[in-house]
């Protein structure tokens, strides 16, 4: 039996992946709902109409009247709760919820819950693959990969969810066996009064969690509230009681838990410092639930990164290439600046640019300055990027990504790296970051 009265009324706002994981859970169980979308022609609709065809389904302008009838929205979190009709509804008493929380009231297992303005989808295949490793029945999902509710099962043992701050804030109570902001930096300030009330919504991830894990670095990741629970935390210095970090043994540098040392940093695959302090995470995620330290080394070894995360794509002429398409904030193509900029001899020639979503880039000048060749510049808010640098390094503004691929093969010198990380989200030029990642990994293949 699922936990959720059958006599209320609900509506599903937004018909994408959650909203079509909403349709199957609540038509599965016999509950009954109608569907909203404010675009003419939502992603899901074909599949609505085929599979459901008896569901009301309206699509366009919000019609608050339509709202009412229902007792609780679930809304997609592409759908800023501000959303006026939205609002109006929910002043006339009517709750607004949405898909996490409906997969935490029915989930049977633990819940590994991470959020964070970076390295969320790292660290969560990090620690699905430390728990398969381990031998549990794990299923991995939320904001990456497969919707929550669509991963619900009895067989499942343990589920390992990263959550965005969107879905967080439809969510009231969690539950989670352990939770995680893995670190906060400026991100979506398109859908945020700034950076308090982006904040609040991450923390949402620690309501009624039993165990906490938060960055030493990052005084942003502690918890506001649940003093008193057992907390684990991770971060690049020497760790202490209940902390995973670094520490150096015969001039080996080590990941480490306590006062020992678990395994020689050169055996990660993922580089820079950032992914050492994500492999720290998801150990201290994964000791939290109880798995092994040899199952929890074993995935950390064999793990070769995500697509798109400072992924090396090719050596041409002394230079590499790398796709750091995922970088749509300021926080993670910093990451990349920095980290890759430490581990190479020469300079990197960066492309950067898109739609900024209202960010301040003012924090690339110094790293840029001190870490790059030169700054290749595209998309909507390039002119923003080229404000913020200044005169730190040349910038050459371009139309289009095969122009910047060949810009960056006439300025990188032997030893350079080439380095898409466009501090961006994609959607100016792009139908998303996987295709922007895509079109410069072939443009930069087939130069010759
Ligand atoms: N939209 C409308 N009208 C609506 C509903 C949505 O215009 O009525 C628009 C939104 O503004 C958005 C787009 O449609 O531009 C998609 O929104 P959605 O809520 O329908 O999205 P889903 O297809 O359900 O996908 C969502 C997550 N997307 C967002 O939060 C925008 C997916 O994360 C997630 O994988 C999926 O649920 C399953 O859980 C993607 C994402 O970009 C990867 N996430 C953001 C990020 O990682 O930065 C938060
Ligand atoms: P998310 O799911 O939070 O977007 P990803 O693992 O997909 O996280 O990584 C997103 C971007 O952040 C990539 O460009 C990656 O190189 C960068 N990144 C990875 N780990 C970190 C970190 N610890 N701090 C800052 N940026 C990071």
């Amino acid at each position: 039996m699922s936990l959720i009265a059958s006599d209320h009324f609900r509506i599903v706002v937004g018909l994408g992946k959650s909203g079509m994981s909403l349709v199957r859970f609540l038509a599965n169980r016999g509950v009954s709902f109608a569907v909203a979308d404010t675009r003419e022609n939502p992603p899901e609709l074909a599949t609505l109409r085929r599979d459901y065809p008896q569901v009301d389904v309206r699509c366009g302008e919000l019609d608050v009247e339509f709202l009412c009838r229902a007792d609780e929205l679930y809304v997609s979190p592409g759908l800023a709760l501000a959303t006026p009709a939205l609002q109006a509804a929910a002043a006339r008493g009517v709750e607004l919820s949405g898909d996490i929380e409906l997969f935490a009231r029915n989930a049977k297992a633990p819940i590994v819950a991470i959020t964070g303005s970076n390295a969320k989808s790292t660290v969560t295949t990090l620690v699905g693959e430390m728990a398969a490793a381990a031998g549990k029945r794990v299923a991995v999902g939320g904001n990456l990969g497969t919707p929550a509710l669509d991963l619900l099962s009895d067989d499942i043992e343990l589920y390992v969810m990263e959550l965005s701050s969107f879905q967080l804030e439809t969510t009231d109570h969690l539950g989670a066996e352990v939770a995680t902001v893995l670190n906060i930096s400026e991100d979506h300030m398109d859908r945020y009064s700034g950076l308090p009330a982006y904040h609040l919504a991450k923390h949402r991830v620690f309501r009624g969690a039993r165990q906490v894990v938060f960055n030493r670095q990052d005084a942003l990741t502690r918890p506001l509230m649940g003093e008193g629970l057992p907390c684990w935390t991770f971060g690049l210095g020497v760790p202490d009681f209940k902390g995973f970090g670094l520490r150096e043994e015969n001039g080996e540098k080590y990941l480490a838990f306590e006062f020992q040392a678990l395994m020689p940093v050169r055996e990660l695959k993922i580089r820079g410092a950032h992914n050492q302090a994500n492999a720290l995470a998801a150990l201290a995620l994964g000791h939290a639930v109880g798995l092994p330290f040899d199952a929890m080394l074993s995935a950390l070894r064999n793990f070769g990164g995500l697509e798109h995360r400072c992924q090396w794509v090719r050596d041409l002429d002394g230079v590499a290439w790398y796709n750091d398409s995922k970088a749509t904030n300021v926080g993670a193509a910093l990451a990349a600046i920095e980290g890759l900029g430490a581990d190479i001899d020469g300079k990197l020639v960066l492309i950067a640019g898109g739609d900024g979503k209202g960010a301040d880039f003012k924090d690339l000048r110094d790293p840029v300055a001190a870490n790059c060749r030169a700054v290749v510049l595209m998309g909507r808010d390039r002119e923003l990027i080229a404000q913020a640098l200044g005169d730190a390094v040349p910038l050459v503004r371009v139309a289009s990504l095969d122009e910047a691929v060949q810009q960056c093969r006439a300025l990188a010198q032997p030893g350079d790296a080439v380095l898409l990380s466009p501090a961006c989200a994609s959607f100016d030029m792009f139908k998303n970051y996987e295709e922007r990642g895509q079109l410069f990994a072939q443009a930069a293949e087939d130069l010759a």
